[in-house]
């Protein structure tokens, strides 16, 4: 097996791109791969600060480390969920990974600062803990981006995550997801810009790029991710891609060139629509208190008027 660059010994096939690549080739390819994600669709700008939403997984550290390497000012935000060992441990993963960087990681507990964590934010507001981490984290990263002034959140989502996503809402045609589904969001409407700057690269590749730049990442799963539907369509998609190399990528790319502007204008009615929140003024659908605040009320934490004293930083 040679690299088809260098001719060198390979270390790594990549089925979809009919070719293999030494240990330095692949990085570069990494690097190459998100670049042009983020310049295909304009999702940051030179000089501007990025927030990367790191979860101690493969995925976001990759994320962190690549766009350093492309020389953006990126620092991390880690959230402690309060999912028993899982959430100590991946917390360590991102302390570590930013000590050995010397790059900032800002960090916030969930259950320290606003009273709970996932499995009882799940238990009480009777939804399934995803659903709940997922509103949670949202929320949180928002709120971190603007209020430490930061131009853009980035996401460790990848090729399988956004195809796999994509599977779901089509198999159930969820034309408000579809509309949304996006690697990049504008700010707007007092959300920060979101982009996924891992969009071109697969989970495989993320998982080599974390071996072969010695980056230590938490390998287990979390323990609230059993029944998670998404698996099912990761599963579902593999056995596809087995068969038929680049399938993945074609769903998702096609997607987005030819399918996802039908869906957008619902997708922009509905943001539109958005109030703000009485109680800390994120954008909502509620009338009145946001989804979070009001999990923070029945969960029986109270909402302190600022986060940023309680955000601890380590470099
Ligand atoms: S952390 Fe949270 Fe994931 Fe665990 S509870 Fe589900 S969403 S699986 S990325
Ligand atoms: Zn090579
Ligand atoms: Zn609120």
């Amino acid at each position: 097996m040679k690299c088809r660059v260098c001719r060198g010994p390979a270390v790594i096939d990549i089925r979809r791109h009919n070719a293999n690549f030494c240990s330095e080739h692949f990085l570069k390819l990494c690097r190459d791969q998100t670049a042009k994600a983020i310049k295909d669709f304009d999702m940051i700008a030179a000089g501007e600060r990025v927030l990367v939403a790191v979860s101690g997984g493969k995925d976001s550290l990759a994320c962190w480390d690549i766009l350093l390497d492309l020389g953006y000012q990126a620092e991390g935000f880690v959230i402690g969920l309060g999912i028993g060992d899982y959430s100590a441990s991946s917390t360590d993963y991102a302390r570590r990974y930013a000590a050995s960087r010397g790059v900032l990681l800002h960090e916030v507990s969930l259950p320290e600062v606003y009273g709970y964590d996932i499995p009882t934010g799940s238990k009480v507001a009777k939804r399934v803990p995803c659903s709940v981490c997922g509103m949670s984290k949202r929320h949180l990263f928002d709120k971190a981006a603007l209020d430490g002034g930061f131009d853009v959140v980035a996401t460790g989502h990848n090729l399988d995550d956004e195809a796999a996503v994509l599977f779901g809402n089509t198999l159930r045609w969820q034309t408000d997801y579809l509309g949304r589904q996006l690697p990049v969001l504008p700010a707007r409407h007092g959300f920060p810009r979101k982009v996924k700057p891992l969009v071109r690269l697969g989970e495989r590749e993320m998982a080599a790029y974390c071996v072969l730049k010695n980056i230590d990442y938490i390998v287990e799963e979390c323990p609230m991710a059993a029944g998670n539907k998404h698996l099912g369509y990761k599963e579902a998609l593999n056995a596809i891609e087995v068969t038929s190399p680049g399938s993945k990528h074609d769903f998702y790319f096609g997607f987005l060139a030819r399918a996802s502007a039908m869906f957008r204008p619902e997708a922009e009615e509905e943001q539109a629509s958005l109030n703000a929140c009485t109680r800390c003024g994120a954008p909502t659908s509620n009338p009145e208190v946001c989804a979070f605040c009001a999990l923070v009320d029945r969960a029986g934490g109270q909402i302190p008027v600022t986060i940023s004293p309680r955000v601890r930083t380590s470099a």
